[in-house]
């Protein structure tokens, strides 16, 4: 997911002098008499089993050892963030019109890679706050330039709590986590797969089919319920979803299950019915985690969507799925810096154990700044 962004970003932060160094194809050089020594360091066998075997093996080393691998051509930027930065770092201090200039590019890159501008505007103030007016002595201009880039990418970021403490920490249970946002974006998939995490970390849950909604929503659920041997709590499509989740709070405590969690219909945030009826199922199961499960893909639609559900019906943290099919990562990036709201897992695939746990630190190892 963050493999492109961290490309592009690894191809920005080279220093000059590394980029000067044009890779476009080698030759790997093999001498004969090396790849004898090898092979014969390598081998173990009989002098009998030897002969005709390292005779052929010899060939087909000889023959690698010509072929040439290509390397994807690095493209010689004429100028990006970091070598323009660079250049402008003198003994003198950097000036703001030497900042933005520099700043321009990178710019670019973060609203291709669907960062938010809000976020992109965020960026740029920490980076400008950490930069501009600084002594910064030539050694040092690298390493402290990527340092600010990772301290204004940490600055949009927000370390979620952590689920299964607050799960625990609940004296009267069950915990009761509502699942929200629009049609297909994986709520009950997630679901599902919070349900095999809670049993995999020993936290016993129900299901409720609060989607009275969509056709085969309950079966769907149900089908989930009986691959992971939980229980699931339904009743007829058309019902009230709010009845649904009061009876499935009531059935946790009746059987001492720790954790509820509420399936809801896949509906538009433009439709004020659809939203007034979510109002109900929140009056009514009084959640104590309410998720809003978007589409890392989608971009700064997801973060319409969340916006607009963190306004209408309040939000707590974040699920964003499909990010294994999201090559920008940028929704990653913006969604906690518009919302002001953690996100607590990725959603990786659709798998049961296709769930991240979202951290800081593993966003900046994964795109390479760490
Ligand atoms: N690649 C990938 N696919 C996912 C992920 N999460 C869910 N899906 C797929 O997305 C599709 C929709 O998932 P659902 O869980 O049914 O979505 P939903 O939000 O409950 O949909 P509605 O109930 O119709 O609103 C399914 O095909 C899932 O397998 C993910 O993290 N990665
Ligand atoms: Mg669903």
């Amino acid at each position: 997911m963050f493999d492109f962004l961290k490309k592009k970003l690894r191809t920005w932060l080279k220093k000059p002098e590394e980029k000067s160094v044009k890779k476009s194809s080698r030759t790997k050089k093999v001498g004969k008499k090396e790849t004898e020594k090898k092979l014969r360091k390598q081998d173990t066998r009989t002098k009998a089993e030897k002969t005709a075997e390292t005779e052929a093996e010899l060939i087909i080393a000889e023959a690698e050892a010509k072929v040439t691998v290509p390397e994807i051509e690095e493209k010689e930027e004429s100028g990006n963030f970091f070598t323009k930065l660079l250049k402008k770092i003198t003994t003198s201090k950097l000036s703001e019109n030497d900042f933005d200039d520099s700043f321009q590019d990178l710019e670019i890159l973060l609203l291709e890679n669907n960062v938010a501008l809000d976020a992109v505007d965020a960026l740029r103030k920490s980076l400008a706050s950490q930069l501009i007016g600084q002594q910064i002595k030539k050694t040092e201009a690298a390493a402290r330039i990527q340092q600010a880039l990772k301290e204004a990418i940490m600055s949009l970021l927000q370390e979620p709590p952590s689920l299964l403490e607050q799960i625990h920490s609940k004296e009267e249970k069950p915990f009761v986590i509502l699942f929200f946002g629009i049609n297909g974006t994986g709520k009950t998939t997630s679901i599902a797969k919070i349900a095999y995490f809670l049993k995999q970390n020993n936290i016993s849950c129900a299901l409720a089919a609060g989607d009275t909604f969509r056709a085969a929503s309950i079966e769907q659920l149900e089908t989930h319920a009986n691959n992971l041997k939980v229980p699931i709590v339904k009743s007829k499509y058309g019902s009230d979803p709010a009845s649904v989740a009061f009876d499935a709070i009531k059935y946790a405590k009746s059987h001492k299950i720790q954790c509820v969690l509420i399936d809801t219909a896949g509906r538009m945030y433009t439709k004020s019915n659809l939203m007034k009826e979510m109002e109900k199922i929140i009056r009514i199961s009084k959640p104590d985690l309410k998720l809003f499960v978007g589409e890392s893909i989608t971009g700064n639609d997801a973060i319409d969507q969340a916006k607009v559900f963190n306004d209408t019906a309040g939000i707590d943290g974040i699920i964003l799925t499909k990010a294994d099919i999201d090559k920008k990562a940028g929704t990653i990036l913006s969604v906690s810096h518009i919302t002001k709201k953690p996100i607590y897992f990725l959603g990786t695939g659709q798998s049961y154990n296709d769930l991240l746990p979202f951290t800081k630190k593993s966003v900046l190892r994964n795109i390479g700044l760490e």
